[in-house]
């Protein structure tokens, strides 16, 4: 049988169901960063995940959210990750090493291990661009990273569900046409 890929077969689900996930906070710019974090929990929470379900860890700044979920996704515990952090502009160029180095990494993290990392870094000019993206209401990112985890967390638990089954289909097909040259 031929799985679909339509945006109604693979898209992933919006239900947390037998799913577990970690969310990463950092310290940095904490007021914005634990409101990004609680919305991001109130997302899990609405789409069926419990409290078991999700491991909250913190770290000191953006800079440690790559190696830390690194970490996590390869415990092999979780089935998405959620990175937490506000970077902002200041006067000198700290802030374009710290973003690209955070998205870069969270980005290594998520391809070398196969979990999907969400990007909930806030990167803003001002504190008041951060506070407008960490409000309450869907408008939160923290709320757009929780649904983007429970969404991935089902998409690849998919594909890993649809791949050996092809795999077998393939090999089971090489040989009856093997079989088949041979005369047999
Ligand atoms: N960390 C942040 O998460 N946001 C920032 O805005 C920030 N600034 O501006 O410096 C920041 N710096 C700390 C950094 O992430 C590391 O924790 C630190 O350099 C230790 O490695």
């Amino acid at each position: 049988m031929v799985t679909q890929l339509t945006s109604n077969s693979t898209a992933g689900e919006f239900r947390a169901d037998g799913l577990r996930f970690g969310v990463i906070s950092s310290r940095y710019n904490h007021s914005i960063t634990e409101s990004l974090e609680r919305a991001a929990l109130a997302a899990l929470k609405a789409s069926g995940a419990s409290e078991k379900q999700v491991d909250v860890l913190s770290v000191p700044g953006a800079f440690e959210l790559p190696l830390a979920a690194k970490k996590l996704a390869e415990a092999g515990k979780v089935n998405a990750i959620i990175a937490i952090g506000c970077v902002i502009r200041g006067e000198t160029s700290h802030y374009d090493y710290i973003c690209s180095e955070v998205a870069r990494g969270i980005q290594l993290a998520q391809m070398d291990t196969g979990v999907p990392v969400i990007f909930c870094v806030l990167t803003c000019d001002t504190m008041e661009q951060a506070l407008e993206r960490a409000g309450t209401g869907p408008g939160n990112k923290g709320h757009e990273a929780g649904l983007a985890a429970v969404e991935m967390a089902n998409l690849v638990r998919k594909l890993h569900g649809t791949a050996p089954r092809a795999t077998k289909a393939v090999a089971k097909a090489k040989t009856r046409a093997k079989a088949r040259k041979a005369g047999r």
